[in-house]
């Protein structure tokens, strides 16, 4: 897509808080141009609530992050909203729905709602994603809320890019082993249980409690707040469960620690999904008489990973795939 806009008026006007700034420079980060914009805004950010929604489709994702943005504003406070949406770039079902439900907002100059996908971009959901939010950040939205489907990575991710993770489910459906197989439980900070007014809706909590007696908290125990998202109920309670998950990462200091490993995940994905790239090119242009580790030598030594193969075969008899990523 040509973007005929030069980057100091980009950022000119994006600082004088025309939002049209913010959409474009949302998008350049989504074509993989984002860099330069980042460079300079990042040292705005950090200030924003930043709110992770996720759970199965239908939960009421959607319904909640408009209702939220309800509350949220009638506390006169500012708004960025991210739909992201994993399975497909061309799902415009989903967006027509999601633009149906956060409707009365769109009108709103202060809440400023974005659909993306996940897929396709620079470092997946932890890379378009966490440019998005820190620009809505940077841009001074007091609260930014990121909506994902749960299915998946994509959900487990989200813990990355936000502060406070929502994860919703519903009564009668299965949700709370779904939640358990998927690796789900560790990432909630609030669960809440959408469509209250179903029968089931005092079983799944049941249910969610004898899931968290499973684990041991060293820290933060999740809030479990039930809501009726159609009809706002329970929302004002959920929201004082984000603002309790808030205080607590401030006063503990788990803040910084989340913030640095979020970091650290943003950093990382960047860099595997640059690497990637690399490797791949690297492979094709392997000579056909190598044997696989010989190949895979050759391949590192490009990168100058001393030691070749050898570094990794010494990390994995140990265990720890992953610090040779770290390490390198
Ligand atoms: N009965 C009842 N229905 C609800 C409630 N909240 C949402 N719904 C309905 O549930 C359906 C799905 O709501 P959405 O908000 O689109 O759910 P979602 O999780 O965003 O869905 P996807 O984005 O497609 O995954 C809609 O028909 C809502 O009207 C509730 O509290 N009670
Ligand atoms: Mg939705």
């Amino acid at each position: 897509m040509y973007d005929p806009v030069p980057q100091p008026e980009l950022l000119a006007a994006f600082r004088a808080g025309d939002p049209r700034a913010l959409a474009r420079a949302i998008s350049r980060c989504e074509s993989g141009r984002g860099a330069d914009l980042i460079r300079e805004l990042y040292p705005l950010t950090g200030r924003a609530l930043t709110v992770g929604l996720t759970g199965p489709p239908g939960v009421g994702k959607s319904t909640l992050s408009g209702a939220l943005v309800a509350h949220a504003r009638a506390l006169g406070k500012t708004v960025g909203v991210i739909s992201v949406d994993p399975s497909s770039p061309f799902s415009h079902g989903a967006l027509l729905g999601d633009r149906i439900r956060l409707a009365e907002h769109f009108t709103d100059p202060d809440v400023f709602i974005r659909s993306m996908a996940s897929r396709g971009h620079l470092g997946g959901l932890a890379g378009a994603t966490a440019d998005a939010v820190s620009l809505m950040d940077a841009f001074g939205k007091d609260v930014v809320m990121i909506e994902t489907v749960g299915v998946g990575q994509s959900e487990i991710e989200i813990a990355e890019v936000a502060d406070t993770t929502l994860v919703a489910l519903q009564p009668g459906s299965g949700d709370a082993v779904q939640v358990l197989k998927a690796g789900v439980l560790e990432i909630a900070d609030v669960f809440v249980v959408n469509k209250s007014d179903h029968p089931m809706a005092l079983q799944l909590q049941r249910e969610i409690r004898s899931m968290m007696e499973m684990l041991t908290y060293a820290g933060w125990v999740p809030a479990l707040v039930s809501t009726q998202a159609l009809e706002g109920k329970g929302v004002d309670a959920l929201w004082d469960a984000i603002v309790a998950h808030d205080a607590w990462l401030r006063e503990s200091g788990a803040l910084q620690t989340k913030r640095r490993s979020a970091f650290a995940h943003r950093v990382r994905q960047l860099s595997l999904g640059t690497l990637e790239g690399h490797v791949e090119d690297a492979i094709d242009a392997l000579p056909t008489d190598l044997d696989p580790y010989a190949a895979a030598d050759a391949v590192l030594r490009r990168f100058g990973v001393a030691g070749g193969v050898q570094a990794l075969g010494n990390v994995r008899a140990h265990g720890d795939v992953r610090a040779t990523v770290k390490g390198l």
